[in-house]
């Protein structure tokens, strides 16, 4: 077990920037473009407007060690792919027995959740929510609102992403824009 100074990071809730500056991971359209349900779509945006940045996340760097609490800023951007907002790739934990909780900082957003044996979870999260990603649950988050939507994570350092599961079978549900409201709908791809 490495023995860590202890640090302290302060937050911008509307950016989620961290103030000392902490690794930044910038996922684009292209790096999830068979992710939207829409993938023409997908295609047409790359194609005519560019590689548009989907979500940041800035977070502190600890070793994958039992009892270290990696925790990291999420920045979701305003948008949609078709009908379908802006999201992270979501994934579940490699190792399923670990959880993790989220913090709302400022705009609105969905958490959705699911098993592997079917269940389903959605959660609103706007600023001030304390959300709790129970182990087992596959977790990701969507972007509801026009303005950013902002979140703080924390897991434990063993938990790991498996991102494999989700690429392979898509997330049981999608959020599109229905009669002019976020809706969470059943995905008619899912695996
Ligand atoms: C949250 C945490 C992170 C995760 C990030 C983006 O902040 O769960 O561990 O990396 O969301 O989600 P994803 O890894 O699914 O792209
Ligand atoms: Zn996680």
């Amino acid at each position: 077990m490495s023995l860590i100074q202890p640090f302290k990071s302060e937050i911008d809730f509307a950016t989620g920037d961290l103030s000392p500056q902490r690794a930044t991971l910038r996922r684009r359209l292209s790096d999830m473009k068979l992710m939207y349900a829409d993938r023409n779509e997908a295609a047409r945006i790359l194609s005519e407007e560019g590689d548009r940045l989907i979500y940041e996340v800035q977070g502190v760097e600890l070793p994958e060690e039992e009892g270290q609490i990696p925790h990291c800023t999420t920045r979701i951007l305003p948008g949609r792919v078709g009908d379908e907002y802006h999201m992270t790739k979501g994934h579940y934990h490699a190792r399923r027995e670990q959880g993790e909780v989220y913090f709302g900082l400022s705009g609105r957003g969905y958490l959705l959740l699911q098993t592997d044996s079917g269940q389903t979870s959605e959660i609103e999260m706007v600023a001030g929510s304390a959300a709790y990603v129970p182990p087992y649950w596959a977790h990701r988050t969507v972007n509801i609102g026009a303005e950013d939507f902002v979140f703080f994570s924390v897991w434990e350092a063993r938990a790991g992403h498996d991102y494999g599961t989700i690429e392979r079978d898509g997330f049981r549900m999608l959020v599109l824009l229905r009669d002019g409201q976020p809706t969470v709908v059943d995905n008619p791809k899912y695996v």
